[in-house]
């Protein structure tokens, strides 16, 4: 059975890949960090027992940023594949931490690629890079492909870009099975609360039972191709299964702004919203509630909410120095290639995450009430 070493297991995509190695009968080694906290709360659902005989799930504490343990985890693990997705993989906060990011982003990913050549396992060891279409940024064409020129815009993106050539150069200079996967934006109930996808179906339905009173937020109009992250993961296992290693495109093909977001974000909870004001000071002001929906999504649970109260505002302070306006990709390789497809788009992905999220506020809510007790 193949052995698969998975950095940033306990991020979004992390988790979802180790799931399904797994359940392809892999033997999966992943890296986490140690922190004053737990941080594998996402992991813990397939979590083994270091005590257990015969587990398939072990970890090992690292960091990017540190190549000695880096090199001790490959030796012990001899992987057959490595799945690199650690990062700092927040935009905004790139432009706060720069120096950390492209440590983590760009030079990570080469003391990943620099371990396996060192210890001689180029031949064996295939290696997937978490390329992002934040590499396209200001973009020089609609729809991006594989051909079309990057232009970072953010410390991130630059990182990427770095780690994106350096797959390549080690892949044409040392023959390695290097493939970049191109992902575009992916979202789910395990995405960081920090995104904007995550922070708009928390915070609607955290509003629609009381729990919080406005949503704020930076740029409306940015325009994302937003697809599902257990679909993602799936592309990044069949890059690695190919006899050749290459480079590919992964992303629905549709394109929605992050107003367009906010609005099916609360037509699921049964409120729709009207936009008032200019780009700086816009606000979203709930126009009706459609009573049946509110009572089919909260049960005995009336929600506060009234015409006329507003609920979304702009807040300049989540505006970027650079900003990229419009991704939109063109999967038509990956389709060809890889016979991949995504499965869920744009609506079906906020239905899944406004039922969870719905789900997290009626507990929150509960949980509070046996406080109160
Ligand atoms: P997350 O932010 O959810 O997860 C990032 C992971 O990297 C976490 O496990 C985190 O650990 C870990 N990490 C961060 N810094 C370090 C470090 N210094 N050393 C070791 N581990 C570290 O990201 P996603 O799962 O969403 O994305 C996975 C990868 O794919 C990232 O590289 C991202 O840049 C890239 N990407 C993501 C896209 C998306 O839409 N989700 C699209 C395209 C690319 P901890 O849990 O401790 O914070
Ligand atoms: P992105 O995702 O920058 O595309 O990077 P994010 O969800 O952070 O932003 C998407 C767009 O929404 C706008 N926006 C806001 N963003 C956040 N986070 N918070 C807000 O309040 C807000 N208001 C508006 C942003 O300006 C932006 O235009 C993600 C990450 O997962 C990267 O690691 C990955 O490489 C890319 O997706 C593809």
């Amino acid at each position: 059975m193949k052995t698969a070493l998975i950095t940033g297991i306990t991020g979004q995509d992390g988790s979802y890949l180790a799931e399904y190695l797994l359940e392809k009968g892999y033997t999966v080694h992943g890296i986490i960090r140690r922190s004053s906290s737990f941080n594998t709360k996402r992991i813990d659902n397939i979590y083994q027992d270091p005590h257990e005989k015969n587990r398939r799930l072990i970890l090992y504490y690292g960091d990017s940023t540190d190549s000695t343990n880096l090199i001790r985890i490959m030796k012990e693990v001899e992987p057959d594949e490595v799945y690199n997705l650690a990062a700092q993989s927040h935009v905004k906060v790139s432009f706060e931490s720069p120096e950390y990011t492209a440590e983590t982003v760009a030079l990570g990913t080469l003391k990943i690629l620099e371990a396996i050549k060192l210890l001689g396992l180029e031949k064996k060891t295939k290696f997937y890079q978490a390329s992002t279409s934040e590499l396209y940024g200001k973009a020089q064409e609609i729809p991006q492909t594989e051909k079309t020129p990057f232009y970072p815009r953010s410390p991130y993106a630059a990182a990427k870009l770095y780690a994106y050539w350096i797959t390549i150069n080690y892949r044409e200079a040392y023959g390695l099975h290097a493939s970049n996967g191109i992902l575009f934006n992916h979202e789910s109930p395990r995405r960081g609360e920090t995104f904007v996808t995550r922070k708009i179906t928390r915070a609607a339905t955290r509003i629609l039972v009381g729990r919080q009173q406005k949503l704020y937020l930076g740029n409306l109009s940015a325009k994302r191709d937003w697809g599902y992250a257990p679909d993602y993961v799936k592309a990044m296992w069949l890059m690695l299964q190919q006899d050749e290693p290459d480079d590919y495109v992964i992303a629905t093909g549709e394109t929605h702004s992050v107003r367009e977001f906010c609005e099916e974000t609360f037509n699921n909870l049964g409120v729709s919203i009207r936009w008032k004001g200019e780009e700086r000071n816009e606000k979203g002001v709930v126009d009706s509630l459609e009573r049946e929906k509110l009572e089919q999504v909260l049960g005995d649970i009336k929600t506060p909410l009234k015409v006329g109260d507003t609920i979304i505002e702009v807040d300049p302070v989540y505006f970027r120095p650079t900003e990229v306006n419009l991704l939109v990709g063109d999967p038509t390789k990956a389709k060809e290639k890889l016979k991949w497809e995504p499965q869920v788009k744009f609506k079906e992905l906020v239905k899944i995450m406004v039922e969870n999220d719905l789900n997290l506020a009626l507990k929150e809510n509960q949980r509070n009430e046996w406080i109160k007790e």
